[in-house]
């Protein structure tokens, strides 16, 4: 490691992505051999009470009340944005004409208008910029696409691919920001959805053109800050989808089934998927992670079925950096395996992704479905983001 090439973390927000982002940049030089010293300089809240614990728990040397400053300080050399996705844009183009690399939580923006803003200022800047979609760097994941651009499936024809939880299934669960269309942008088709479209992007091709439908099953919450001292607890208009699904046509023929929904009831963070092509299947699931189950048409007569591979040894990407086979990863290395990706990029100079560009592609696909169901017909990607 050059500990002279530090690179010096700033992060905006400090709740559950705040954690996994914090735990991996702690664990990543625990497990890979860095091009260079991590410092994690500073995290933004605007709770000073609460930002400053977070900061003495997950180790960051001083934190902020205010963004903006922690945008424009020397000593930061890249900016973590874990917020809502509402600010999304404004800090991350704040960030990169500060000459930060940026590092952004998914979905990238609230419509394709900033996304296209942002994947621009990121070119000219030329500075490291990337979306986190975690998923994709499990090892499962990762073996998964080299199996397929290894042509080892054949033509690709299907993927089906749900992303279920039962996080809103409970209508006395209060009103929360990921509720909330001005802040979230949409529901579960953001929130959740968004990762199924970036692996389908990543493991298929590109989205040609969609169809989708999206419902709202309860349409108010309890608003969490009234009722007390007595008062009448408000209700709250849910203004997103609960649950969105739709088909998909991608521009190398393949077709898509997708279904993202927060009122699964029994699903904790099931994002599974199948893809199906001439010469093999694959399936896999968050839930039971180190795991591709894989078919092969070509296998002996009789004895044709979906075997099992545990993706935890050397030959599985990122696997061997951690423990000997068998020993198994969890959610949190998804994280780190990004993060040297990222820390790699800097350093080298490289463009590692997922990069604005596929923020803003994935940010097309999901207005494209949203315009479909306002619509009511297929809308071609071509219409939402003009090549
Ligand atoms: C909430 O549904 C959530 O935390 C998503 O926002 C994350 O992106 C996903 O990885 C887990 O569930």
């Amino acid at each position: 490691m050059n500990a002279s090439k530090r690179i010096r973390v700033g992060m905006i927000g400090y709740k559950f992505m705040g954690k996994a982002h914090s735990n991996a940049y702690r664990q990543l030089p625990f497990f890979f051999d860095l091009p260079s010293a991590l410092e994690l300089k500073a995290i933004a809240g605007r709770n000073e009470e609460e930002v400053k614990t977070a900061a003495e728990k997950m180790g960051w040397l001083s934190y902020e009340t205010d963004w903006q400053r922690l945008i424009q300080r020397e000593d930061i050399d890249l900016v973590d944005i874990a917020t809502p996705n509402h600010v999304h844009a404004e800090m991350a183009i704040a960030a990169l004409k500060a000459g930060k690399h940026v590092i952004c939580e998914k979905p990238m923006a609230m419509s394709v208008k900033e996304a296209v803003q942002m994947k621009a200022i990121a070119e000219q800047s030329g500075k490291v910029n990337m979306i986190m979609h975690n998923y994709r760097f499990a090892p499962a994941v990762q073996y998964a696409k080299k199996l397929i651009d290894s042509g080892r499936l054949g033509k690709i024809r299907h993927i089906r691919a749900v992303y279920l939880n039962e996080s809103m299934l409970d209508p006395n669960r209060p009103f929360r920001w990921r509720l909330s269309k001005a802040i979230a942008g949409y529901g579960a088709h953001g929130d959740i959805g968004s990762h199924i479209i970036d692996l389908a992007r990543f493991l298929v091709g590109e989205f040609r053109e969609v169809t989708g439908m999206m419902e709202t099953f309860v349409k108010e919450r309890p608003d969490a800050s009234s009722g007390r001292a007595g008062q009448a607890a408000g209700m709250i208009e849910v203004d997103v989808d609960d649950t969105t699904a739709f088909l998909a046509r991608f521009e190398n023929g393949a077709v898509g089934v997708f279904e993202a929904s927060r009122f699964a009831g029994g699903n904790k963070n099931g994002n599974r998927f199948e893809i199906n092509g001439e010469k093999g299947s694959i399936r896999w699931d968050l839930e039971n992670m180190n795991h591709l189950h894989l078919y092969l048409t070509d296998d002996e007569e009789g004895m044709k079925g979906f075997r099992t591979i545990n993706c935890t040894e050397p030959v599985h990407p990122y696997a061997g950096h951690y423990w000997p086979p068998g020993h198994i990863l969890g959610y949190e290395h998804t994280f780190i395996n990004l993060m040297y990706e990222l820390i790699n990029g800097i350093v080298n100079g490289t463009k590692p992704q997922p990069d604005f560009g596929d923020g803003l592609r994935n940010q097309a696909v999901l207005e494209a479905v949203s315009k479909s169901v306002e619509l009511g017909r297929w809308i071609k990607i071509s219409e939402i983001l003009p090549s």
